[in-house]
């Protein structure tokens, strides 16, 4: 089987870790600028600090904010069809509540959509990726206040308006369902603890996240449905950071523990944006988390009416569930379970799965039946650039192996749109803020600290996903 002719090959970035210019053109102070350099402060946290020295990741990011030509340029080469990005909210609203939007920050989104439109690139446009307006954050403690629905949504309204002609497909809130993650402060709800790194542990956190997260859902529902007003040939879809579980082993108690954590991390956001309603196991989640949510006459209607057009997700390792408290424990993006002995794991303990991504596309395609598509995937390396290059076989070997399980999925009868593997070119990671663990095609000379020449080399992947792209898929 092979891939469909207008397959959108691509790749990922997001404004928070890729754009930088975070003082310029107007733009506000987002929370993600208020988060601290992890290779100076771990773990990252949020805070107001005199230091400068200890923000530099999210201000000066790969600073595509100055160089979005030459790294459009670069994507061309490669043959991309698609380029996924995210749009700072702080550079069209720089404190979330002004009345009219900063026309310096839309103008900057006119330009890098002209040029993409240039290159024959079609832009895949994420409205909230881990930041919002810093002042929502001290105002209302972000999503945890309702009143951030109607800010939101006038800003979707305003981009969606202004960019109507310019861009097809759009992404709401970028992996929502992080805020269920039990790690501590979180950017996309925007929630502050001043004072502690150890936000779980507040009681009163599982409350504010379950909550706010529901305030992103209303938000997300309405976005999709003022979007297809504006535009009816828009396509809006939901993007979620797939856990790919397995049970350990074959004990009953492994499988339906196994079960309840796919219920729990995946399907609970998943099952609103694309059914429009909560799943009947949400009453259990919430009773155990001792979360009363308080939902408002007319929310029922207006997750029915704003279901997603597509099913968008990230997909990086997989892990196992286990009750054995006795085995091993690993590292993940989000939610670390145990040890699988069949697979290696990257640097960062991240196990590598292919075929867990053959499983996951199939269990997400036999739930929602609707067009999938994998916005994020890929390898975080050390690369070492010598001679101009980076040798990251490494890289290509990981993502080859994805794309042949994405084939496979293809086979099973999956309804796949596109992949766009993460941070194509090297941008700062969001787990870790730092620079060191890389995942692009094309190599950017800045260090952990933000120094070096910010200039761009392209890495032997570069030339191998080129190749890809323009074999569709064939040349491996
Ligand atoms: C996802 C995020 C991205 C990205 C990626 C890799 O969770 O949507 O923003 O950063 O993970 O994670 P990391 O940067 O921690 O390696």
């Amino acid at each position: 089987m092979s891939f469909p002719s207008d397959f959108m090959w691509g790749g990922a970035t997001a404004a928070n870790q890729f754009e930088g210019g975070y003082n310029e053109g107007g733009r506000g102070p987002s929370i993600a600028d208020m988060q601290t350099n992890g290779a100076v402060d771990k773990p990252r946290i949020i805070t107001r600090v005199p230091d400068e020295n200890l923000y530099y990741p999210n201000h000066q990011a790969s600073d595509f904010y100055h160089r979005y030509k030459e790294d459009i340029a670069l994507m061309k080469e490669m043959g991309f069809k698609t380029f996924r990005m995210s749009i700072s909210w702080s550079r069209i609203f720089p404190t979330g509540e002004e009345e009219k939007p900063n026309e310096e920050g839309l103008k900057f989104y006119d330009d890098v959509f002209d040029e993409l439109n240039r290159a024959g690139i079609e832009p895949l446009v994420t409205l909230s990726h881990y930041e919002n307006p810093w002042y929502l954050t001290e105002k209302y403690n972000g999503w945890a206040d309702r009143r951030l629905v109607n800010l939101f949504l006038k800003f979707a309204e305003v981009c969606f308006t202004r960019y109507r002609d310019k861009v097809k497909y759009w992404l709401t809130f970028n992996e929502i369902n992080a805020g269920m993650y039990p790690f501590g402060q979180y950017n996309g709800l925007g929630i502050f603890n001043e004072g502690s790194t150890d936000t779980w542990n507040l009681k009163d956190i599982p409350q504010l996240r379950f909550q706010g997260l529901h305030h992103q859902f209303v938000a997300s529902a309405l976005a999709v449905k003022k979007g297809h007003e504006i535009n009816p040939d828009f396509k809006i879809g939901c993007m979620v950071a797939l856990t790919a579980n397995y049970a350990y082993s074959a004990n009953p108690l492994d499988q339906v523990a196994n079960q309840l954590s796919w219920q729990y991390c995946n399907y609970y956001c998943g099952d609103v944006h694309v059914r429009g309603e909560y799943p009947g196991f949400a009453k259990r989640i919430w009773k155990e988390n001792g979360v009363n949510l308080v939902m408002e006459e007319g929310d029922a209607e207006i997750l029915k009416e704003g279901t997603v057009d597509f099913f968008a997700f990230s997909y990086y390792m997989s892990s196992c569930i286990s009750t054995d408290e006795t085995l091993k424990k690993t590292a993940g993006n989000l939610f670390g379970g145990v040890k699988n002995p069949y697979l290696k794991a990257n640097d960062w303990g991240w196990q590598i799965d292919p075929k867990g991504l053959r499983y996951t596309l199939n269990e997400l395609y036999g739930r929602y039946n609707i067009p999938l598509m994998v916005v994020e995937n890929g390898l975080g390396a050390y690369d070492t650039l010598e001679n101009g290059t980076v040798h990251d076989d490494y890289r290509i070997a990981y993502l080859r192996e994805h794309i042949k399980c994405m084939e496979e999925a293809l086979e099973d009868g999956v309804d796949l749109m596109g992949y766009t593997p993460w941070g194509c070119i090297d941008l700062v990671s969001a787990g870790t803020g730092e620079m060191k663990k890389r995942y692009g095609f094309v190599y950017v000379d800045f260090d952990d600290f933000g120094k070096g020449s910010g200039d761009r080399y392209r890495k032997d992947s570069f030339y191998w996903y080129q190749k890809v792209i323009r074999s569709n898929g064939e040349d491996l």
